[in-house]
């Protein structure tokens, strides 16, 4: 290959003539987003249209399996280099020939915009498109508040915007987004058929911007009014979605070119907004994650057939979650009654999806049929994995391992479940320490994203590529954890619920706490989510511990005495709230008012008055100082590492980035002079993490500690 070969071979955008039409061909890995040389390239490909009189029309097309992922997210929060896309998109759209746009994978984002300047766009069968800027806190800012209103009307384009979703082929030519659907899967050779076609007919170019399905009737404005009015219901804390339905409302009130700059001027808002930030952190940090030492040093091996012992709610989870992604599964129990209901509950979580319409009966018989059941352990002798739900007792794991190692096939993964028991021990029953790892679910385990893979000391490289590969075959997002009792999300968790203790003892109402966090964006507080899971949980933990913890610790009984009472929460009717008639919101409890004053009484403590503020503060200084520790420990990789686990594990606001990045939003400094000011009353709990103080000493963030490992 000559110099000027391998150029044009690596260029992000490249053109290739073909008879009257000039194919541009985006390449820029890994999801041809709109960086700057892709810019450039598509400027240059607009000059190359305008200038040379021997071409007639425009066909752009990706490269390597997708369209266009979007504007280059990385460069947002940077100084922004034209040309701009927007200023592309216009070109394209007002070119005297014709553009048109063949779709094949992702179009999203500006990459979406890009094929909405065009005046024909086609896409073949398996393409995605969406305008997902909502996610990352942003709004599409290349017209597509504009121009897709004027395309597909109001009220899709706005269902389309704020929602973020990605729709097929087959919808998108519905919607009327697309004119025509390739087959056969390459939208090079599809795209030119159809311009031939377009050319033949004599086609004129098509602007968007004048396409007429914004009408600006009563049904637009209802469309309006409703998107509203479910926006600030559900995204009360966000910005990007109300400035989106601004943005469409601007469609049916302003000329094309004024609604543009009110776009312009509502992107930049959203791009200048904490929560872009926050956003974009979780979206990349969820994708580093992955990225661990052992993946790239082993080797992942094949799975498709995968054991769960146990079929409790979690190993039913599990089952559900394996079999939603193609894999068999066999089901183990240790007799044939609690065998038969493991089996029921997975049934039922299907039986469910049939009801809701959201699968057929066949779709469910077809599941069913690649799960299979025993009471021994025989039964999974030909398995990949095994993953062990059973009660969380050493013991009893100790016993269900002997038994793998007995009867499983060399080089399966035995993975256990555990939610803190100590997995070395657990691999050092067995012969192939290196083949054990933890697989920590959340309930439900077939809904949360999260998985911790807690990776123990002799556990083999292959082994963690492995867990990491079926991480990612399931769709969860995988944070790597090391040994230690409650891992990376249920050891911090332990430290800022005790802070939240302190606080209720000290004076705070339980209902107070859990407003002051619902403010800060969490869906739910910590009060209501122990009433969802179950206050049994949590107190067979504190029994657990009791015999490991320091007397000298502060210890608070409240939650101790309400469940002595067997009140365990929703299940049982009432928790911290009282849930009348079965109701799924509870309400505020004057008995349990009433036991927190005994219990303040008990220990001699005059309550005194919370701010929200001040709930917070301790809050989310206990959980960031803790989770300095657990990276300080190497318990987790990095700091985002943290954060992923909190987004997706315990309902932290993900437009807040993680606790991690949020603290570095808020200063590291700040937060370390609130634990010292904590730790004036009590020394004990507010223990300043070292690494913390190191980096507050430095100067440095958390994030510095992101990008020395990314
Ligand atoms: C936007 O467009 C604003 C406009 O309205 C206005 C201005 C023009 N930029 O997910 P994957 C990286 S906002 C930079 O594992 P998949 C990603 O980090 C944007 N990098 O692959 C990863 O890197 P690494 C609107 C990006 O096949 C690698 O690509 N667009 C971008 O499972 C592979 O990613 C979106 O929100 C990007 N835009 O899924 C779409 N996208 O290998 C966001 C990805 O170093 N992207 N990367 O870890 C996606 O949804 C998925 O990546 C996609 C591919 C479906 C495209």
């Amino acid at each position: 290959m000559t110099q000027a070969e391998s150029n044009r071979a690596y260029a992000p955008v490249q053109m290739e003539v073909h008879g009257p039409v000039l194919l541009v061909t985006i390449n820029h890995p890994p999801v041809n987003a709109l960086g700057l040389p892709v810019r450039q390239g598509l400027a240059a490909a607009a000059d190359r249209l305008e200038q040379d009189p021997s071409i007639a029309a425009m066909l752009i097309v990706g490269g390597g399996g997708n369209f266009v992922g979007g504007a280059d997210i990385r460069e947002f929060g940077k100084p922004r280099q034209p040309p701009f896309v927007r200023d592309i998109c216009a070109r394209l759209e007002g070119a005297s020939k014709l553009v048109v746009a063949a779709i094949q994978g992702a179009a999203l984002g500006g990459g979406l915009e890009l094929a909405l300047s065009a005046h024909y766009r086609l896409a073949v069968d398996g393409a995605r498109l969406g305008l997902p800027e909502v996610l990352l806190g942003l709004l599409p800012g290349s017209g597509g508040t504009q121009r897709l209103p004027r395309l597909i009307g109001v009220s899709a384009a706005l269902d389309l915007m704020l929602t973020g979703r990605h729709i097929g082929a087959e919808e998108a030519l519905a919607l009327g987004l697309v004119d025509r659907i390739g087959k056969g899967g390459d939208a090079a050779k599809a795209g030119l058929t159809y311009v031939e076609e377009l050319l033949r007919a004599k086609t004129a170019p098509r602007p968007t911007r004048s396409a007429g399905a914004v009408r600006g009737d009563e049904q637009d404005l209802n469309a309006l009014a409703v998107a509203r009015e479910t926006q600030r219901k559900r995204s009360p804390l966000l910005l990007s979605p109300h400035l989106i339905v601004d943005a469409v409302e601007a469609s049916v009130r302003d000329s094309f070119d004024d609604a543009m700059v009110f776009e312009q001027r509502v992107f930049q808002q959203c791009v200048d907004s904490p929560q872009r930030a926050g956003l974009i952190h979780a979206f990349f940090s969820e994708r580093q994650a992955t990225k661990v030492p052992e993946a790239d040093r082993g080797k992942a091996r094949p799975i498709e057939q995968v054991g769960v012992v146990g079929g409790g709610t979690m190993g039913a989870g599990i089952a559900v979650a394996a079999l939603n992604a193609d894999l068999r599964v066999t089901l183990l129990e240790r007799d044939a009654g609690s065998l038969a209901r493991g089996v029921e509950r997975i049934e039922n979580v299907y039986a469910d999806l049939v009801a809701k319409g959201r699968m057929t009966p066949e779709g469910r018989d077809a599941v069913l049929h690649r799960l299979t059941s025993s009471t021994e352990y025989a039964a999974l002798g030909d398995s990949d994995l095994v993953i062990e739900a059973v009660f969380e007792d050493m013991a009893i794991k100790h016993a269900v391992f002997m038994e793998l190692d007995r009867v499983c096939k060399p080089g399966a993964l035995l993975a256990t479940n555990t939610s803190y028991l100590d997995i070395d021990e657990i691999a050092a029953r067995t012969s192939r320490p290196q083949d054990v790892i933890g697989l920590h679910f959340f309930a439900p385990a077939h809904v949360m994203r999260l998985l911790e893979v807690v990776v123990p000391r002799l556990a083999s490289a292959d082994a963690v590529a492995t867990a990491f590969a079926f991480a990612r075959r399931l769709k969860k997002v995988a944070v790597r954890a090391g040994v230690c009792d409650g891992f990376i999300g249920n050891r911090i968790l332990s430290v800022y619920r005790r802070a939240a203790d302190y606080m209720i003892e000290d004076g705070a109402s339980p209902y107070e706490i859990d407003e002051a966090l619902r403010s800060f964006g969490y869906p739910m507080g910590p009060l209501q989510v122990s009433d969802l899971s179950g206050g049994d949980i949590g107190w067979a933990t504190r029994k657990r511990q009791a015999a490991t913890r320091d007397p000298k610790q502060r210890y608070v009984q409240i939650a101790d005495r309400i469940a002595e009472r067997g009140w365990f929460g929703q299940k049982t009717g009432r928790g911290w709230y009282l849930y009348r008639d079965g109701a799924r919101v509870g309400q505020p409890d004057p008995e349990v008012l009433a036991i927190v004053d005994e219990e303040r009484k008990r220990a001699g403590i005059t309550p005194r008055p919370f701010k929200p503020e001040e709930i917070l503060r301790r809050y989310l200084a206990a959980m960031i100082n803790e989770g300095a520790n657990v990276v300080h420990e190497g318990i987790a990789l990095r700091p985002l590492d943290v954060d992923v686990v909190f987004v997706h594990g315990f309902g932290f606001p993900r437009f807040r980035g993680g606790p991690m990045f949020y603290a570095d939003s808020q200063g590291l400094g700040s937060i370390l002079a609130d634990i010292e000011t904590f730790a004036k009353e009590d020394p004990a709990f507010w223990r300043p993490s070292p690494l913390l103080v190191e980096l507050v000493r430095e100067g440095r963030n958390f994030a510095s500690l992101n990008t020395a490992l990314a």
